[in-house]
């Protein structure tokens, strides 16, 4: 069983694409997989969950902190490192089930190893040791401290910063551009050496004999607001702690893959990405590239309520609770932006930052040629968002049985959604109500009108409003709204034969597949939609739509409507999103098609060690991790193949596996208690409770 991902060459080319394969991260802090020497332009990130800030008229996102990790060698006046010179011998590994990242690396005149913990049990903490062992007598010099020189995007962040030396200690103390204040301290045991405040750094020069070895012992803290004490433990029980927490976590959530070792590792090395994103202790959400940088402004988006949130469901119910909390938390942030739009009700944020206003503008996308901005409408007109946040609270509500949600706020968010909708759409004559200019999940075709998933999205909005509201709770004005929502007449999508038209005028666009299509393409970083896309007069789909509408609500749609649906949306789906591929599975399972289904799953889970996904959009870079896609591996194994229902706690399952996995068995939690279960590929399956 593989549970560590490990590099055995150096490849300059993939910096990048490492800093996020080998990420480590607790909810709260994220640090990239780079190497020690690394800089900025290598991507250096240590990110803080839930903090944003903006400099000027730039994009608000996500804060990027100084690094206390940077460390540089040099053997008689000469920098070694991989910067410098290709290794001998080079090897980093991530341990999945530690989640630990080392490092080994032998130059002529010296072998340097490594190792990091973003630290699970003091989610404030993280802690490295880096040695050096002389391969050659002669001198030495070492450079280490906090690199105040920090990756941004749209920075600089800091508009105050000092870094101080207090015993080997270094304290950074740094006034955002919103005035928030953030300390990152240091220290540094085993080598003393001469401060250099200008650059945050360290330098410490000795003589080394051959085989003579130094160790460095770091533990970093992160605060906001105020410094607080570095923790009195020394490192190796720190390590221990992180270690011990860390396994906690990953007991509850479990998978083993008996007939498909890839698979296996995929999926553990995809639980491994979500479970280090999740926050027991705070109600906060997941960002779309969760904590690998700050590509989509460190924003949440519909990622986290329909691929997450199921995920952590049976992962950890408590994170689950959080994700919901969140959105409960941002629901007057909803309210503003609906009422500055000149709607009712609420109206969630496309990207969603601390406070719920929406994040997303409308230079989101430029043109790789020209540079000039390419105008889209995400943030005002993606308004599936809202419907989205209500079917995952009943979803949730639903597998847990934990009604009580309801009293702390998703009540409230449920009526807000539901006026919103109700304020969004317009009758016609016929008292029919479409719901014009939108854009749908596929995000190619801007401003539609009657787009399918959003359609039906609302119609389920009002569903789950008659299910989860009690209207005798509401005032005289608000019931009266309520009965108006519930007697919305929605129009039905037009259709040939039993394929849903993805919106109204669809069908009369060009008529082309993917592979063709992408024969015009002129710069590879194209944008394929918006207004001068290639994608936007054929029928050329950014990412499952429909599809996802039948992912999501199977029920709704009998098999024959489902089958032809796939079958004509399928080649005219580019994949252009993470997200589409794991939909597609979950829809080709249940039809059967099991080879393909497993195909789109392997997308999903192999993403992020592929790193084959786009970098960029346009001209702007949108690397990093995929959570939504690793969760949505998860989905395909254990809500499609295995058939997972879950009613108030009780686990069914309808199991329909690749004919080369012999079983599959996990784990997940519910009421504290943790159970395992077995499945089989004829249909059986135990289930056992797990002492812990
Ligand atoms: O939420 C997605 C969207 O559906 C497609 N573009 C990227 C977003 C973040 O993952």
């Amino acid at each position: 069983m593989k549970r560590h991902l490990t590099q055995k060459t150096y490849n300059p080319e993939q910096i990048i694409l490492d800093g996020n394969r080998f990420l480590l991260a607790n909810g709260h802090l994220g640090y990239r997989g780079t190497l020690e020497e690394y800089g900025k332009d290598q991507l250096v990130g240590l990110l803080i969950a839930g903090v944003y800030d903006q400099y000027k008229d730039e994009w608000r996102e996500n804060l990027a902190l100084p690094n206390p990790f940077f460390f540089k060698a040099y053997y008689e006046g000469e920098e070694v490192s991989v910067l410098t010179a290709k290794p001998l011998v080079h090897q980093v590994d991530l341990d999945i089930e530690k989640a630990l990242f080392t490092r080994h690396s032998e130059f002529g005149p010296l072998t340097i190893d490594s190792e990091r913990l973003v630290s699970h049990s003091d989610d404030s903490l993280l802690i490295s040791k880096i040695t050096v062992k002389a391969n050659k007598a002669g001198k030495f010099k070492f450079a280490y401290g906090l690199d105040l020189d920090i990756y941004e995007i749209h920075g600089p962040h800091f508009k105050q910063k000092s870094c101080k030396n207090v015993k080997n200690k270094l304290i950074f103390d740094g006034i955002t551009n919103e005035n928030k204040t953030i300390f990152v301290q240091a220290s540094y045991q085993g080598l003393s050496g001469e401060f250099n405040e200008k650059e945050g750094l360290f330098f410490s020069s000795m003589v080394l004999q051959e085989g003579e070895e130094i160790s460095l012992e770091i533990v970093a803290k992160v605060d906001e607001e105020k410094l607080r004490k570095l923790p009195k433990d020394d490192y190796a029980k720190l390590k221990g702690d992180s270690i011990l927490t860390f396994n906690k976590k990953l007991e509850g959530c479990k998978v083993e893959i008996e007939g498909d070792e890839e698979l296996d590792f995929e999926i553990a090395y995809s639980i491994y990405h979500c479970l280090i994103l999740g926050d027991e202790k705070r109600i906060r959400s997941i960002a779309a590239r969760g904590l690998s940088g700050q590509t989509y402004k460190g924003a949440i988006f519909w990622d986290t309520e329909i691929f997450l949130l199921p995920f952590f469901v049976l992962a950890n119910p408590k994170i689950a609770r959080n994700l919901i909390l969140y959105r409960i938390a941002t629901l007057n942030g909803a309210k503003e932006k609906a009422r500055s739009l000149g709607y009712d009700g609420a109206y969630y944020a496309w990207e969603s930052q601390d406070s719920g206003l929406e994040a997303c503008r409308s230079d989101n996308v430029t043109d790789p040629i020209t540079g000039e901005t390419v105008v889209t409408y995400f943030g005002t007109k993606q308004i599936h968002i809202s419907a989205d946040i209500v079917y995952a609270i009943d979803r949730y509500i639903e597998a847990t049985g934990d009604e009580k949600i309801l009293d702390e706020g998703a009540d409230e968010v449920i009526f807000e959604v539901a006026k919103f909708f109700l304020s969004y759409s317009r009758e016609d004559e016929n008292g029919i109500s479409h719901i014009d200019d939108v854009i749908g999940p596929d995000e190619y075709h801007e401003r539609v009108n009657d787009e399918a998933f959003t359609l039906a999205m609302a119609r389920r909005v009002m569903k789950i409003l008659a299910k989860r509201v009690c209207p005798s709770c509401l005032s005289k004005e608000q019931e009266k709204l309520y009965y108006r929502c519930l007697n919305i007449k929605w129009a039905e999508p037009k259709k040939q034969g039993n394929v849903i038209s993805e919106f109204d005028g669809y069908f009369d666009l060009e008529d082309i597949d993917v592979a063709s299509l992408k024969k015009r393409v002129v710069n590879p970083k194209d944008y394929w939609g918006g207004k001068n896309g290639i994608a936007t007069h054929t029928q050329v789909i950014k990412q499952a739509d429909v599809v996802s509408l039948l992912a999501l609500c199977p029920e709704d749609y009998e098999t024959p409507v489902q089958l032809d649906n796939y079958e004509y949306y399928y080649p005219r789906t580019e994949h252009g999103s993470s997200l589409s591929a794991s939909m597609h599975s979950l829809v080709a399972i249940k039809l059967g098609k099991l080879d393909e289904a497993y195909k789109f799953l392997r997308s999903s889970s192999s993403i992020d060690l592929r790193g084959a996904e786009k970098l960029f959009a346009g001209g702007i870079y949108i690397g990093g991790t995929h959570p939504a896609a690793n969760a949505g591996a998860y989905l395909d194994l254990i809500y499609g193949f295995l058939g997972l229902r879950q009613n108030k706690g009780k686990i069914s399952l309808d199991i329909h596996l690749p004919s080369h996995i012999k079983s599959v068995t996990f784990r997940y939690r519910n009421n504290k208690q943790i159970y395992e279960i077995k499945a089989l590929a004829d249909g059986r399956y135990e289930s056992k409770e797990v002492k812990q």
